[in-house]
């Protein structure tokens, strides 16, 4: 797609339709309202874009979970990629490269008639890209039905506007596996539950997508597979899937969907993979384990490459020493090595059952215990080894001498600043207080760096937090320095606070001006009000250190 009608522009396309008596381009507008001059691309004479895409976003009332015919057609509000194809949940993957700007618009054709849930009002926030706050898909920028709404991406890493971000380091900061999503004030949880979201992946000149270049990290798209997981409550009267209006603690699902399909299965061949795994929520937590139906006492072991799109500087081999899989909270992405032939040949694996294991009752947090190997229902898809052992020219992560990066150096902060998450009068709160779009709570100095403590203060329920614009380092969780070999040991845009957790975070704050929404990801509290906005620009100076 080149060619888009209108041409997309600088500043907002705030003409009115008279189809719809709104803006043609819903930019330009904060909290349901336009506000002129407002919103223009900050980058765009710069970075004009050089690839274009089109999304619509549509509703689809025969969507398939399941070839099982006692099960029915769903209703779910998905994307498209133009033209009149029905809309699909998960969207259509987005593949872009560093330095190739781009222009993704999407267009909001989203009924009035909501069947019990979801807004048709959206905005679509590409989780966790370095992007101006026009282009982010921010909770009060939300768009409606007949509207459209340009994002434009530089596709630069960040810094490219920073005088002190080492131009070496600015490639470790490259991103891959990313998600977009919808991110409508107070409506998230129904939106994304409804289907709103898809991958977006970005390669770069070492995680470069060919097995052959780079880090050879198994070849896209054949052997490098997006999953992105999400529990659905079922109407055991209807068979249709239905959402809690009104459970304020979270929501979590009998029903475990992969990639939008009732516990699918794929056939693979014998060689490595990369699974990229994604926590779709609402709001549950997953410990992932590999088992082998045929044999469930096995260890099954596999490798960890990449946290929230990150490559982590070593793999890390699960399940640990510990005996524990990999942990996820909702949003959080975890690209796996899977080497189909060696378990086939090492353990006389057939088939794999890649699991949930960590229990969970309700949407507060899991309970921390480790069900069973090989239980039916924890099952999230089934890999099926098909064929003989195939050629391979993927990194081999079982290579102790496998390294991809030491961690960028840590900038100096200057100033630290101290969030509670915490709850009141059973909605959520950051430091005692509720989601106010019209409440920038502090501002931060562009191209600085600051500290940020996180602390849940109770021991009840447990919050995956995601901060828009930057990625940052995990220093310390509890006090204790995290290590390298740890999944902590990497840049992030997710830090889960386990119960009465603390984490000490470091970050900087670089090349857009403008407001950025940290919020928890399990979206239901993000809907009831556990949300901040905040602000960088030049020079501000805001020393408030509990904001
Ligand atoms: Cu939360």
């Amino acid at each position: 797609m080149t060619e888009l009608r209108p041409a997309p522009q600088e500043c907002p396309n705030n003409a009115i339709n008279p189809a719809t008596g709104l803006p043609f381009e819903g930019r330009g507008q904060y909290a349901g309202y336009l506000k002129p001059g407002t919103d223009c691309f900050q980058f765009f004479k710069r970075f004009p874009p050089r690839e274009f895409f089109i999304s619509r976003m549509r509703e689809n009332t025969r969507f398939r979970i399941t070839s099982d015919p006692n099960i029915p057609d769903q209703t779910i509000w998905g994307f498209n990629l133009g033209g009149n194809d029905p809309a699909v949940t998960p969207g259509p993957t987005v593949v872009s490269r560093y330095g190739t700007p781009l222009l993704v618009r999407q267009v909001n054709e989203l009924p009035e008639q909501n069947g019990g849930f979801g807004a048709p009002e959206v905005s679509t926030h590409l989780h966790n890209f370095h992007d101006a706050p026009e282009s982010d898909g921010s909770p009060c920028r939300f768009f409606f039905r007949g509207q459209y709404y340009d994002y434009h991406r530089t596709m630069q890493t960040p810094g490219f506007d920073d005088p002190d971000t080492n131009p070496d380091e600015r490639v470790l900061e490259s991103q891959s596996t990313l998600w977009y999503h919808d991110h409508r004030l107070d409506h998230t949880a129904e939106n994304v539950y409804k289907g709103l979201a898809g991958f977006h992946l970005v390669f770069n000149d070492f995680d470069t997508g060919d097995e052959h270049t780079g880090f050879r990290l198994p070849s896209f798209p054949q052997f490098d597979i997006p999953l992105l997981l999400a529990d659905k409550l079922i109407d055991p009267g209807t068979g249709k899937i239905c959402f809690d209006l009104f459970g304020f603690d979270g929501l979590v699902g009998d029903k475990l969907l992969v990639n939008g399909v009732l516990q699918p299965f794929l056939e693979v061949q014998k060689r490595r993979y990369r699974f990229r795994v994604l926590d779709g929520g609402p709001s549950r937590f997953y410990e992932l384990f590999l088992t082998n139906p045929d044999n469930p006492s096995q260890s099954i072991p596999f490798w960890v490459i990449a946290n929230d799109g990150n490559l982590l500087p070593k793999p890390v081999r699960m399940p640990t020493s510990a005996g524990r899989g990999v942990q996820t909270g909702v949003a959080e992405r975890v690209d796996l090595i899977i080497d189909f032939k060696k378990l086939a040949r090492d353990l006389g694996v057939r088939r794999l059952w890649l699991e949930n294991r960590l229990e969970q009752v309700n949407g507060r947090a899991p309970t921390g215990k480790i069900l069973p190997a090989g239980q039916r229902q924890n099952v999230l898809i089934e890999f099926r080894l098909v064929g003989n052992a195939v050629p391979d020219n993927s990194v081999d992560p079982a290579d102790p001498t496998v390294r991809f990066y030491a961690l960028p150096s840590r900038p100096v902060p200057r100033i630290t600043r101290t969030f509670t998450f915490d709850r009141r009068n059973g909605q959520w709160t950051v430091n005692g207080r509720f989601m106010d779009c019209g409440e920038i709570r502090f501002t931060v100095n562009r191209n600085s760096a600051e500290r940020w403590i996180l602390q849940n203060n109770s021991g009840g329920w447990q919050h995956p937090i995601h901060i828009h614009l930057e990625e940052f380092q995990i220093v310390r969780r509890n006090g204790q320095l995290t290590q390298p070999g740890s999944m902590d040991f990497s840049r992030k845009d997710v830090a889960v606070l386990g119960f009465n957790e603390q984490v000490e975070l470091l970050m900087r704050f670089r090349d857009f001006r403008g407001d950025y929404p940290m919020h928890c990801h399990n979206v239901i509290h993000e809907d009831h009000a556990m949300m901040v906005l905040w602000a960088v620009q030049d020079d501000a100076n805001d020393n408030n250190a509990r904001p």
